[in-house]
């Protein structure tokens, strides 16, 4: 097979309308609508809900004093609070994981270890609503005294936790705990309360959230005030005290409607334009939405990784130059690719623009997967596309946020799917599953079959409850350049929107069947010119997944000597062994043949080098 070269990998074309500050007209297929069933993500999920759900559990309850600092503040327990002032909120994260498994893996113990959780951290929280183990136990009276200590962060996570739980058990114990926090918030920050600047934003999104969830409008009010706080010297605290980091660190050296570059840290970036989003769909913010699009396109053309991952720095675990992207010392956090996913996913839903699922689907299949081995038991923090053997995957962390994200977001998958309107459907991922739809009046069931990332061939079966007349956009991923349709059997010349989707409008009834097929050739791609690290170098990809050389594949070749050239060919091999069910690529140049496998999957086997960007001689 001969590949297709694509030039500029960090370059994503912008799309030449501006974005409307609207609520957003079309809805995500909650994770609970939609059973996933395929032999790519499936898998995936079992090993969270058998493996991480476990690892977490132990990690949180047993090896570390997380759920004892619950039962400590709830009055059961001795003792001061022990470990990170944060740790509450892996606590929180992990409890969202577990909730979200409840779909597909429904699981009596792990409801049960829910339930009794929850009635710790009830009795946590303080009668005012507040709640935070690290002041409580250890610095009762310097509440919201230093805006680094993560007291609105740890709430958010919480109030995360507890919508996932209504929604996964209709239970409202949980909910009930995240409203009073919220309530109480709500007295002491707001117009003409305490001035405070989240020093790592959260609260944001959950706060939208939790006003979906309730329909109470206090909380996307509270929401708006937060986001507003920003940019005006209101911070106090570490972060403003400390010389190298300083207000840009959290995004608080600009009002958020300002912001034009990315700079700081790379997560809490993250969770702010994703709440930014939120808020701005919800209360007509046009300058929002604009200030969105303008760092999003710092971020995405200057800033990011073929892999989706960002933050090149560890220094500050986030940005540094434009086109400062490294390769072996790639910070690269798992929590800011989980990130990127949550932005880009808020941003389709302003836009209904694919370019922003591009985004999203590169993160998840790179930059979010590769932070946890095959088997859901190890996991990255920092997720480099190069290195010299000696990176591993852990089991836990000290500070634990990238495997407790990570077991949140695993499990929540299928929220990024489908999009629903009142007559349009969106289908934005192509991953096997059945799903419960509801287009206005129009229920339906509908079901996609496909071994994508590995193969484009996708069949999409819609069975409306009766006929009805909708329209259904099935993107086309920026990485496919050529692709058939057809409905029923019958080939349609449909052509792509401006947009990035094919949209198959008619009358559709039970038993219509549309099968899209996606070319997915090798491609060879290579860095902007001005990410100098990448000079000379080129990277492979087929459909959405980015591949690497491990050296486990090629133990027989010089590795630091190996290359490829522009009369190299390529061929897909089926793996075998751990990677059973993937695809590899075999490159063929002169007389050398390389085995590249997917990145996500490195250091799943033996341990050795391993490189993304591959030296290329023209
Ligand atoms: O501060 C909470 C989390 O810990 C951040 O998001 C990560 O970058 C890590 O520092
Ligand atoms: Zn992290």
């Amino acid at each position: 097979m001969k590949f297709r070269t694509l030039l500029l990998i960090v370059v994503f074309i912008v799309g030449t309308y501006a974005l409307q500050a609207q609520k957003y007209a079309v809805k995500p297929v909650p994770f609970n609508k939609v059973k996933i069933n395929d032999n790519f993500w499936a898998p995936r999920l079992e090993a969270h809900a058998h493996t991480t759900l476990e690892t977490c559990i132990t990690q949180t309850q047993d090896s570390t004093e997380r759920i004892n600092n619950f039962a400590k503040a709830a009055g059961v327990m001795e003792g001061k609070h022990e470990g990170i002032y944060f740790d509450d909120s892996d606590v929180y994260k992990a409890m969202e994981g577990i909730a979200y498994s409840l779909i597909n893996n429904p699981n009596k113990k792990n409801e049960a270890l829910l339930d009794k959780w929850i009635g710790l951290i009830a009795k946590a929280q303080q009668p005012d609503g507040y709640l935070n183990t690290f002041y409580t136990l250890n610095h009762p009276t310097e509440r919201w005294t230093d805006m680094e200590k993560h007291e609105m962060y740890c709430g958010g996570h919480m109030i995360e936790a507890a919508v996932a739980h209504h929604k996964a058990t209709g239970k409202t114990s949980f909910l009930d705990v995240a409203t009073k926090f919220a309530d109480y918030l709500g007295t002491e920050f707001g117009p003409g309360k305490k001035h405070w600047v989240a020093g790592h934003e959260e609260i944001e999104l959950a706060l939208v959230k939790l006003y979906h969830e309730t329909g109470n409008k206090n909380y996307l009010d509270l929401s708006y005030w937060i986001l507003e706080e920003r940019g005006h010297g209101h911070g106090r605290g570490e972060i403003w005290d400390k010389q190298h980091w300083g207000a840009a660190y959290c995004q608080d050296d600009v009002p958020v409607s300002e912001i034009s570059e990315i700079k700081g840290h790379a997560v809490r970036a993250m969770y702010l334009f994703t709440g930014m989003a939120d808020v701005a769909a919800e209360k007509d913010l046009p300058d929002y939405v604009a200030a969105l699009e303008r760092v999003w396109d710092d971020v995405v053309n200057r800033n990011m990784y073929i892999t989706g991952g960002i933050g090149s720095s560890g220094s500050n675990e986030g940005f540094s130059e434009d086109y400062d992207l490294p390769n072996k010392t790639a910070y690269c956090e798992t929590c800011a690719s989980i990130g990127m996913v949550l932005w880009n996913n808020r941003m389709n839903l302003f836009s209904n623009d694919a370019k922003y699922v591009n985004v999203m689907e590169r993160a998840m299949y790179n930059g979010v997967l590769s932070g946890v081995s095959l088997d859901g038991d190890l996991f990255y923090y920092v997720n480099p596309l190069e290195s010299d053997g000696d990176h591993h995957r852990q089991r836990w962390f000290g500070c634990a946020c990238c495997p407790s994200n990570i077991s949140r977001f695993v499990p929540s998958v299928g929220n990024y799917i489908y999009l629903a309107g009142e007559n349009e459907l969106f289908v934005n991922l192509y991953i096997g599953n059945t799903a419960e739809i509801e287009l206005g009046a129009t229920k339906l069931e509908l079901s996609q079959k496909t071994a994508y990332p590995w193969d484009g061939e996708i069949e999409v079966s819609i069975d409306p409850e009766t006929p009805a007349e909708f329209a259904v956009n099935l993107r086309i991923p920026g990485w496919c350049k050529t692709f058939g349709l057809s409905v029923n059997g019958s080939e349609m010349t449909a052509k792509q929107s401006d947009k990035g989707y094919v949209v198959v409008n008619r009358k559709w009834k039970k038993g219509d069947k549309i099968s899209l097929n996606l070319d997915m050739p090798v491609e060879v791609v290579a860095a902007h010119p001005k990410v100098t690290e990448n000079t000379g170098k080129r990277a492979v990809q087929r459909g959405p997944v980015v591949f690497c050389l491990e050296q486990t594949d090629q133990k027989s070749i010089d590795f630091d000597a190996v290359a490829i050239n522009s009369d190299s060919t390529f061929k897909i091999k089926k793996a075998s062994g751990k990677l059973k069910g993937m695809t590899q690529i075999e490159s063929t140049s002169g007389t050398e043949k390389l085995i590249f496998s997917p990145y996500f999957s490195w250091n799943n086997r033996e341990p050795g080098k391993m490189k993304v960007w591959v030296n290329y001689n023209e």
